[in-house]
């Protein structure tokens, strides 16, 4: 992870025009600079892409002075950069934390550069990693019969191959929005996605290590480093009961969208525990353990990922033995085209579309309103590629009249809870929070 390295594509368009405008121009649109002349010549596809760009044809193009960022990028922010994402808003620096604007969530499976980051602390180096088919994990703890370890060689080799689209989405996903205010990243929408994650179901594994009668729930440990430096301290150590441990869906995987994990999200190998809170999918994995109690690793206990067991006023304080473990995440939905705020024209019907997921539950019906929740019309959901995978979904929206409107989108799981228009119940550390997505729109 570096904030300027040039040689990074992703570079931010002021930073590369300040350093070379002539070069930027070059790189950005392909346009050719004459030297005497300072004049640029913008060839047909340079002309294409920033028309693209900009939202319009530039009619004047040919006396565009050479090494001019175009004033609609002006107020753009200088990108913080993060090693193979895009696009991202960055959070926090240090760990790293970068959610994904809801108009970069469009693709049925998440792309590795648009996939959020949530670090607990310190990545492990990958200088440090070698040949990663030497990676190695190690399955033990209380309720373990046959403790072992293999490599990612062998992980590969003894068992077979899954592959699950499954979304991972972090229990504080919303906080922003809680009032009053929880401490911790303040994520808007953005911290989840849905990738299709290749690997070796934990059951296989768990079964090859012996799962004694008494074993409760699973932990992991990743071979990430605490915040401090401090070697004995763990950054974060979770996990899940032993029945969903078991289930089908449940991975250990190398693979993402048919490529290598990205560092970021836990390269070379992670687990993978659909529909809980993305904190249950440990990164970097080193260790499993099989517990004869409730896994009592970093940040499992206390109020971490705890919501009160009853529900709370506003800005209580509530005592820990009355905070619950979270487990299924609720439903919640995202519109994804197009992007909120845009200023261009929408034609009076028009198509929108999303994505609606729903913990360990489906998504069983989806519906949009263009007055402010006051009506809502059915959208078309389709199902999903397989259990804990997101689900898309499209509607035709006709505008009465010019104007100002709010675009707002509402799924309901197959028990029939449907998502809270405005904000769901407080919690002290805000997690949860399923409110709906709603999006501005002008029509023209
Ligand atoms: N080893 C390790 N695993 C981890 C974390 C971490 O910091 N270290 N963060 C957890 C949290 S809180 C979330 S929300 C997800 C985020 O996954 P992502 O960064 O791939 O999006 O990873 C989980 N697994
Ligand atoms: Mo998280």
């Amino acid at each position: 992870m570096n904030k300027r390295n040039k040689k990074h594509r992703n570079i931010g368009i002021h930073e590369l025009y300040a350093e070379d405008p002539i070069a930027a121009d070059k790189l950005l649109w392909g346009r050719e600079t004459d030297a005497s002349s300072r004049r640029g010549f913008l060839k047909k596809s340079g002309l294409v892409a920033m028309s693209a760009a900009l939202g319009g044809f530039i009619p004047f193009a040919r006396f565009m002075p050479a090494g001019l960022i175009p004033a609609a990028f002006a107020a753009e922010p200088e990108p913080f950069i993060i090693e193979g994402k895009e696009g991202l808003r960055v959070l926090n620096d240090r760990p790293i934390n970068a959610e994904t604007p809801a108009h970069l969530l469009d693709d049925d499976f998440t792309p590795a550069k648009y996939f959020f980051v949530r670090n607990n602390g310190i990545p492990p180096a990958l200088a440090s990693m070698g040949d990663s088919n030497n990676w190695q994990l190690e399955i033990a703890g209380e309720a373990c019969g046959n403790p072992r370890t293999f490599t990612l060689a062998e992980l590969k080799s003894k068992f077979k191959e899954h592959t699950y689209a499954v979304t991972l989405e972090c229990g504080g996903n919303g906080r922003g929005e809680f009032n009053p205010p929880a401490k911790g990243n303040q994520w808007s929408t953005g911290a989840v996605g849905c990738a299709k994650w290749t690997g070796v179901r934990l059951r296989d594994v768990l079964d090859a290590c012996g799962v004694k009668d008494n074993a409760v729930y699973i932990g992991y440990y990743g071979a990430d480093q605490h915040l401090s430096g401090d070697p004995t301290k763990d950054t974060i150590s979770r996990g899940v009961p032993i029945a969903k441990a078991m289930e089908d869906e449940s991975l250990i995987a190398w693979g993402f969208n048919g490529e290598d994990i990205p560092y970021q999200n836990g390269y070379p190998l992670r687990l993978i525990t659909g529909g809980w809170p993305a904190s249950t999918s440990g990164k970097w994995l080193r260790k499993i353990v099989i517990r004869d109690r409730i896994h009592d690793g970093q940040k499992m206990t206390g109020q971490s990922y705890r919501i009160p067991c009853e529900p709370v006023a506003p800005g209580t304080e509530v005592a820990d033995e009355a905070m619950c473990i979270i487990e299924s995440m609720p439903v919640k939905s995202l519109i994804t085209f197009p992007k909120s705020g845009i200023t261009h024209a929408l034609k009076e019907v028009f198509e929108f579309r999303g994505k609606a997921w729903a913990g360990d539950l489906e998504v069983a019906k989806m519906e949009v309103s263009i007055n402010f929740g006051a009506s809502w019309q059915p959208a078309k959901l389709r199902a999903p590629v397989n259990r804990l995978a997101w689900q898309s979904w499209s509607a035709q929206l006709k505008f009465p009249q010019p104007g100002y409107y709010e675009v707002w989108a509402r799924a309901t799981d197959s028990n029939g809870k449907a998502q809270p228009t405005i904000l769901p119940g407080w919690n002290p550390k805000g997690y949860l929070n399923n409110a709906c997505h709603r999006i501005a729109v002008q029509v023209a």
